[in-house]
């Protein structure tokens, strides 16, 4: 098994991170997930093109320049239907989301899953709180907000967006970019050493969870560029965050990921975990990318069927987050 190596673990339990260069081959592991957005992308943009909503489908132009194009235009965001996951609401019956084969194989990666391994021994479940994320130039977000997925990401721990049940989950985060991130296209930054203090106040808010700066010590943060293929891995009580994409017209286009050894609870019991390695049980590893795909499928209809559900512990009312 490759994994990481004793100094990368080192890293990782010294610093609450760790970043791996060439973990993934761009051609390999990332064209597949590439062209499977493609297709994704060309259907929205054929749909707004016969609602006349855009003037051209453009066709001729690469994943980025057109997904910028057609949210400019358009003046609306796409993200859900690209996300690997659903919407924090009961109202998720239509919900579009994308949970192609392409990604699946991605997710249950043997090369990544060695790299789990190394941190998280080898029986590993697939955490359901998973995103894909297309940052995109500030100019092509038309919204008052900060945009979701597609704008900048606030301050936070991941242990602040599970429930409390899974505070002591050995969650681990896994953000792959498929492009080069950059400091000016948007990417992540982290607080080294921020895993050694506990769970922070966090506070709902426009952008999700933040933790009030109040809380956290900014200056002792450092940016991750990283190329397509590298991967970091997070402890769950990691700060970090992403800032605006400052570029005129490039996409910061990643997947954060996370896993955590079977049996603990997941801290989402509404979305669907699944057995991505077992040593100790090969069977109970799910391999179908079409079974994965109707997980998710079922999800939505629960998820419509039932109350409003609290995906975490947090409220704006705390006078920490006045
Ligand atoms: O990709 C980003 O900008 C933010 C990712 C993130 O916050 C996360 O993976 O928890």
């Amino acid at each position: 098994m490759a994994g990481l190596t004793q100094a990368q673990l080192e890293h990782y339990d010294e610093k609450g991170y760790v970043v791996a260069e060439s973990v993934l081959d761009p051609q390999e592991d990332l064209a597949p997930v590439m062209a499977e957005y493609g297709a994704v992308l060309d259907g929205i943009a054929q749909d707004l093109h016969a609602q006349g909503v855009i003037a051209s489908t453009y066709a001729d132009l690469p994943f980025d320049r057109r997904l910028i194009h057609v949210c400019d235009e358009s003046r609306q965001l796409f993200t859900q239907p690209f996300d690997i996951s659903l919407p924090q609401r009961a109202e998720s019956a239509a919900a579009p989301m994308h949970t192609g084969a392409a990604v699946f194989n991605l997710l249950v990666n043997p090369r990544l899953l060695d790299c789990v391994e190394s941190i998280l021994g080898p029986e590993i479940l697939s955490n359901p709180i998973q995103h894909v994320r297309m940052k995109l130039p500030r100019r092509a977000v038309h919204t008052d907000g900060p945009g979701g997925l597609a704008g900048p990401t606030p301050w936070h721990q991941d242990n602040g967006v599970v429930v409390e049940a899974a505070d002591e989950t050995e969650m681990l985060t896994m953000w792959l970019p498929l492009n080069d991130a950059t400091v000016e296209n948007s990417c992540l930054h982290v607080v080294p050493y921020s895993h050694r203090d506990g769970i922070a106040l966090h506070c709902p808010g426009n952008g999700g969870l933040r933790i009030p700066e109040t809380q956290m010590d900014e200056a002792k943060a450092v940016p991750l560029p990283m190329r397509a293929g590298s991967v970091l891995f997070m402890h769950r009580r990691t700060m970090h965050c992403s800032y605006a994409n400052r570029t005129p017209d490039e996409v910061r286009w990643s997947f954060d990921l996370r896993y955590q050894p079977v049996g603990q609870p997941s801290g989402r019991p509404l979305f669907p975990d699944f057995v991505a390695r077992s040593r100790a049980n090969p069977e109970s590893e799910l391999r179908d990318a079409a079974a994965w795909a109707e997980l998710w499928e079922d999800t939505r209809v629960r998820l419509a069927a039932s109350a409003q559900q609290k995906f975490n512990r947090w409220s704006a009312d705390h006078p920490g987050c006045a």
